[in-house]
């Protein structure tokens, strides 16, 4: 099993740790995705990472996608059997995933429009939905044992990119959130291994 990935990409952080997690044998290849590499588009018409390429061939994608198969290969590692508690975790998934959705519509904007058709006002759309999550997230943070799921990982995922690429940003009034990541780590040793880096 592979997954095309890039070092700074959040859900592909997501995704590779889950796989480490599950203890399942999976190699990590790294994807340029401006120049649509063959073996990327040829397996995701979307040409979006992370893209897994399971032994038989199978493409599966997005992340989310990725996560749940990732569950059913590794005999229901990944998500709570519980099906509220899974509820809970899968909500928690997107609403981070949603999270780094936001964040990355920010980055793309300033990354690939001309300065001066940044469009501000979409910005700051963008930006009131993220402090609106943020303070939910620090309010609500899971239950954080050595029993970790996607929610978990997803968490850890937009942490690892908010330190990346909005530093100093975001921190202020969200301690717990802030400190997440350190206990976080206790239970996910590699957590510095995989997290978002550019
Ligand atoms: N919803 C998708 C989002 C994937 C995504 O947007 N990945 C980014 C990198 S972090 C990407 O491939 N960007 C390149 C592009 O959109 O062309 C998922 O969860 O996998």
């Amino acid at each position: 099993m592979k997954i095309l990935y890039s070092p700074a990409s959040p859900y592909s952080a997501k995704a590779r740790m889950a796989a480490h997690y599950c203890g399942l044998d999976c190699e990590s290849a790294i994807a340029d995705t401006n120049a649509d590499p063959q073996e990327l588009i040829g397996n995701n018409p979307l040409g979006k990472i992370p893209t897994l390429i399971d032994d038989d061939g199978t493409a599966v994608y997005d992340s989310r996608a990725i996560m749940q198969f990732l569950d059913r290969k590794s005999g229901k590692k990944l998500y709570p059997r519980n099906a509220d508690k899974r509820t809970e975790a899968e909500v928690l998934e997107a609403l981070c995933d949603g999270i780094t959705d936001c964040l990355l519509a920010m980055v793309y904007e300033v990354r690939f429009r001309p300065e001066e058709k940044v469009y501000q006002p979409w910005l700051d759309r963008q930006w009131s939905k993220i402090e609106r999550s943020l303070d939910y997230l620090n309010d609500n943070l899971p239950r954080t044992t050595k029993k970790l799921h996607g929610g978990h990982f997803a968490l850890a995922a937009l942490l690892g990119y908010l330190a990346l690429r909005f530093e100093g940003r975001w921190e202020r009034g969200r301690p717990k959130l802030k400190n997440w990541p350190g206990k976080f780590e206790k239970f996910f040793p590699d957590y510095n291994q995989f997290k978002s880096q550019s």
